[in-house]
C-alpha cells in the first residue's frame, strides 16, 4: 500500500472521474483540515480551558460541551469558507446556515462536529460525523428540496475519530479508506485502504440499560445473537463505548454491529438521520456491511425535519437482516401480554 496523503488520495480517486473538477476532493480536503484543528483541541483539552460545558442547552436539549462549540466554530470557519459549500447543517443549529455569495459552493455538508461530547471529561474517543449532498435544485437559495433528501444522495461521507489517534475515514463511492494523522508534520496519512466489513459478527454494542424500554425484538435479536455463545467458544463479546462514532469505528475494524433502536424513551430513535446515521450508513454500505431502521435501509429514509431522529441497526449485514426479520415476525406475532 503506498504511503499517500488525504489529499494524494483523493486526488487519485478524482482522477477517475473523468468529469471531475475537483471541487469535492477540496472540500474533502478542508473537512480534514478542520479535523486536524478540532483533534488539536480535543488532544489538549486538560491544558486548556476547553473542559466541562457552557451551560447553555442545545437544540437537542442536550449540554453544550465547551468543545462542542469549538468543533462547531471550527467547521464554520473552515468548511463553510472552503468555497465549495452553500449551506451547512449542524447538530448543534437549530435551522440550516446558507454560506454568502463571497464563500458559495455547490455542496451542502452535514455534520455532527463532536459526536459523543458527554465522554469528554472522561478522556473517551469522539468524533466528527459528515455527509455530503451535491446542490440539488437549480433554485439559487437553498430549499428543504438540497437537504431533505434520502442518504443515497449523498456523493460522500466520512469521520474523523478523536482517539488514541487521529483518523480520518471517507467513502465517496470508491470504496471506504482510512488516514491516520502525524501529527509531527500535520498531514493524514493513508493507513487502511478499501476497508471491508464482509467477516463474521464479533462484536455486539447497545447500550444494554435501555432493555426496560425496548420493544420485544430487540431482546430477540440478541438472544439469537448470543446463541452463537456456547462452552466451546465465545464467538460474540459485547462491547459499547457511548460514542456512535467510536464504537463505529471499532465495529468497522474488527468486525461488528451497533444497535440504537427506537425504545419508549425514545420513540423514533435517539441518533439523528442527516449528520449520524446517513453518514455511516453510506460507509457501512461501501465496506460490505449494512444499516437499517429495522424496518428498512436507513440510505433510503427521507428526513421530515432537519433534526430527524431513527432506529438505528448498523454493521455486519447478517446481524442488520436478522433484526429486520425480528422486527418482521414481531409484526406477524405480537408479544402476548
Ligand atoms: P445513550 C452521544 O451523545 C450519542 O449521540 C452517541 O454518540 C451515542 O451512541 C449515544 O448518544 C449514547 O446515548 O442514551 O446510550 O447515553
Amino acid at each position: 500500500m503506498q504511503r499517500l496523503t488525504l489529499t494524494q488520495h483523493i486526488r487519485q480517486a478524482q482522477l477517475r472521474h473523468p468529469g471531475a473538477q475537483g471541487e469535492l476532493s477540496s472540500l474533502l480536503t478542508q473537512i480534514g483540515v478542520a479535523g486536524k484543528v478540532i483533534s488539536s483541541k480535543v488532544n489538549s483539552a486538560g491544558l486548556i480551558d476547553v473542559l466541562g460545558s457552557t451551560g447553555v442547552i442545545n437544540v437537542q436539549g442536550e449540554v453544550v460541551q465547551k468543545l462542542d462549540e469549538v468543533a462547531e466554530e471550527t467547521m464554520q470557519d473552515i468548511v463553510g469558507r472552503s468555497g465549495h459549500v452553500c449551506a451547512l447543517l449542524s447538530e448543534e443549529r437549530k435551522s440550516i446556515m446558507e454560506i454568502g455569495e463571497a464563500w458559495r459552493g455547490e455542496y451542502i455538508v452535514s455534520y455532527d462536529p463532536l459526536d459523543g461530547s458527554s465522554n469528554i471529561d472522561a478522556n473517551v474517543s469522539i468524533g466528527t460525523i459528515f455527509g455530503i449532498y451535491r446542490k440539488k435544485s437549480k433554485d439559487p437559495e437553498v430549499t428543504r428540496a438540497d437537504w431533505m433528501r434520502p442518504g443515497h444522495e449523498q456523493v460522500a461521507a466520512g469521520y474523523i475519530l478523536y482517539g488514541s489517534s487521529t483518523v480520518f475515514v471517507y467513502a465517496a463511492g470508491d470504496g471506504v479508506h482510512c488516514f491516520t494523522l502525524d501529527p509531527a508534520v500535520g498531514e493524514y496519512i493513508l493507513s487502511q485502504e478499501n476497508i471491508r466489513l464482509t467477516g463474521a459478527c464479533k462484536q455486539l454494542s447497545i447500550n444494554a440499560c435501555n432493555a426496560p424500554y425496548w420493544d420485544p425484538w430487540v431482546h430477540d435479536w440478541i438472544g439469537e445473537i448470543m446463541k452463537r455463545n456456547d462452552q466451546d467458544k465465545r464467538r460474540v463479546s459485547g462491547r459499547h463505548i457511548g460514542s456512535l462514532v467510536a464504537d463505529f469505528h471499532r465495529n468497522l475494524v474488527y468486525g461488528g454491529v451497533f444497535a440504537y433502536p427506537a425504545d419508549r424513551r425514545s420513540p423514533r430513535g435517539k441518533l439523528r438521520l442527516l449528520y449520524e446515521a446517513a453518514p455511516l450508513a453510506m460507509i457501512v454500505e461501501e465496506a460490505g456491511g449494512a444499516a437499517s431502521s429495522g424496518h428498512g435501509r436507513i440510505l433510503d429514509i427521507v428526513p421530515d425535519e432537519l433534526h430527524h431522529r431513527t432506529s438505528l441497526v448498523i454493521g455486519t449485514k447478517a446481524e442488520v437482516e436478522l433484526a429486520e426479520k425480528c422486527v418482521r415476525d414481531q409484526v406477524k406475532e405480537p408479544a402476548k401480554g
